[in-house]
């Protein structure tokens, strides 16, 4: 490698870590609590979100989310023995907004009981975490301004071709979103 020219100073390391945004004091608008898995029937499994996958979803499996507010969502990967008999990583990933961890921990995957509970910090808002079998994750979204569908889904290709995808309508004040004339794969007989 040539390396050229004038001698630049170098960035200072900042000393202190940048103060958690404000949004994610709260208020928490809203919580919701999704199961990520797959059924035991082989070949091919169907990955879901609660229990549901993609293909099959309808309007009621949709989330309406009102622009502006933040949520907590509890997010618990079934997919560990001896509820499942697949253990599986899900890389959850959300489109349009970032979220942060808020805490995490263990669950007994029979009653779903939360076993351990560990809080993170710092909140690093990011869009793509690692839920791992019989882990909970606690994440807080904060929807911005953007208002219309958007979807979150696993990021292993074949978990989220297989059916590990779900879809948010975020709206404005008056409800109105963009979801509206959007077809869902069962509005479109494109589901099995
Ligand atoms: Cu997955």
């Amino acid at each position: 490698m040539t390396v050229s020219g004038p001698r630049l100073d170098s960035v200072a390391l900042p000393e202190v870590m940048a103060a958690i945004p404000e949004h994610l004091e709260g208020p928490v608008a809203q919580r919701r609590v999704l199961t990520l898995g797959s059924t035991t029937r082989t070949p091919p499994p169907d990955f879901w979100f609660d229990n549901v996958p993609y293909q099959n979803i309808t309007t009621e499996n949709v989330f309406t989310v009102r622009v502006g507010t933040t949520e907590d969502w509890i997010l618990k990967n079934t997919n560990v023995a001896p509820f499942s008999r697949s253990v599986e990583n899900h890389p959850f990933h959300i489109h349009v907004n970032g979220c942060t961890v808020v805490d995490h921990g263990a669950f007994d995957p029979l009653t779903g009981a939360i076993l351990t509970r560990i809080t993170s910090y710092p909140r690093t808002e990011m869009d793509t975490l690692n839920i791992s079998p019989g882990q909970w994750v606690r994440i807080r979204i904060h929807f911005a301004d953007y208002v219309g569908r958007t979807v979150f889904h696993c990021h292993v290709l074949s978990h989220e071709d297989l059916g590990m995808m779900g879809v948010i309508d975020i709206v404005d004040a008056d409800g109105n979103g963009a979801g509206v004339g959007q077809l869902l794969p069962t509005q479109t007989g494109h589901s099995h």
